[in-house]
C-alpha cells in the first residue's frame, strides 16, 4: 500500500492545527479543550460540534473521494477507527465499493458509544475489533499512517476465519482482564481501576466516571460515560474544569483526557487525582 502522495501532520495544539488548516490540511476530529478547528468539510463532532453526525460516516456517505487529489490531514489524538476511516474515504485509498455501508455505520456507532455496542455480536464486529487490536498506536503521525495501512488492508483483503477466530480470543481475554482488574470505589459515581488492557467500555458499566491507572505507561486516563453525563456531573465544561484543577499539563476534551504526557506517575498519585475527581463530583458547580 503506498502511502506516499498522503501527508497526514499531528499535533496537540490548537494553534498549530489552525495553522496547518490555513495552509489547507483538512483537520480530522481536531478537537482541542478549548474547540474544534474545522477545514471545508467540518470533520468534528466533539464538544460545540457534537450535533454533528460522526466524521468517517459523513465522509463515506457524502464526500468519498473529495480530498483525493490533495489528500493532507492535521489530526490529534490516537488514531481511532472513526478518524481513519474518514482519511481513507476522503482520500479514496480503496475503491468506494470495498466500504461497506454497515461498517462505516459500525464505526460510527461504537464510536458514539462504545458501551452499547457489542463488537463480538456485530456484523463486521470482527474487522473493527482486528483494527482495534492493532497495537502500538500512539499520539503521533507514524501510529496514523500505520492505522490507516492496517485498515486499508482489512479493507481490500478482508480477514480469514483463522484470523477470525484469533480476534474473538482475544477480545474475549480482553474483556475478562477489562474485568477482573484491581477496582477501587471513589462513592457510587467513580471507580479507579488499574488496567492492562484498554477496558472503559466494560469499566463504565461500574460507574459513570473511570479513573485508570496504566502501570505500563505510568499514566492516568479519566474518562466520563458520554460527554452529556460529564456536563450532567462537573458542569459545562465536563472534565476540562477537573484536568484545571489537577494542574498543568493534564487535559482533554470534556469526556475524556489524561495526565501530562511527559510526567509518569506513581498509582498512589492516581489515587489522589481520583479524590479530587470525587471531590469535584460532589460538589458540581
Ligand atoms: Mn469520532
Amino acid at each position: 500500500m503506498n502511502l506516499d502522495h498522503v501527508a497526514i501532520q499531528y499535533t496537540d495544539h490548537m494553534w498549530e492545527a489552525q495553522q496547518w488548516a490555513s495552509r489547507g490540511y483538512e483537520p480530522i476530529e481536531c478537537a482541542f479543550g478549548t474547540g474544534s478547528v474545522l477545514g471545508p468539510l467540518n470533520m468534528d463532532h466533539h464538544g460545540e460540534e457534537s450535533w454533528r453526525e460522526g466524521v468517517a460516516l459523513r465522509a463515506c456517505r457524502d464526500h468519498y473521494g473529495v480530498l483525493q487529489e490533495k489528500p493532507r490531514f492535521v489530526v490529534t489524538g490516537t488514531p481511532d477507527a472513526d478518524a481513519v476511516l474518514a482519511i481513507i474515504a476522503l482520500a479514496a485509498l480503496v475503491p468506494e465499493d470495498k466500504i461497506p455501508a454497515e461498517f462505516a455505520d459500525l464505526v460510527n456507532r461504537r464510536d458514539l458509544d462504545p458501551i452499547v455496542v457489542h463488537l463480538l455480536e456485530e456484523k463486521y464486529g470482527e474487522e473493527l475489533l482486528s483494527f482495534q487490536q492493532v497495537s502500538h498506536l500512539h499520539r503521533d503521525a507514524p501510529s496514523f499512517f500505520r492505522a490507516v495501512r492496517s485498515m486499508c488492508n482489512l479493507l481490500l483483503e478482508g480477514i480469514t476465519d483463522e484470523q477470525r477466530t484469533k480476534i474473538r480470543r482475544k477480545e474475549e481475554r480482553r474483556i475478562h482482564m477489562a474485568e477482573n482488574c484491581p477496582i477501587e470505589h471513589f462513592g457510587g459515581d467513580l471507580v479507579l481501576v488499574q488496567g492492562t488492557v484498554w477496558g472503559f467500555d466494560r469499566w463504565y458499566q461500574m460507574a459513570p466516571v473511570v479513573v485508570s491507572y496504566s502501570q505500563r505507561h505510568s499514566s492516568v486516563t479519566i474518562g466520563c460515560r458520554s460527554e452529556s453525563v460529564a456536563k450532567e456531573l462537573f458542569g459545562e465544561e465536563g472534565l476540562l474544569r477537573v484536568f484545571a484543577e489537577l494542574g498543568r499539563g493534564w487535559g482533554g476534551r470534556e469526556s475524556i483526557g489524561g495526565s501530562p504526557r511527559d510526567k509518569r506517575l506513581s498509582i498512589d498519585e492516581a489515587r489522589d487525582a481520583a479524590r479530587t475527581v470525587q471531590r469535584m463530583l460532589t460538589n458540581p458547580l
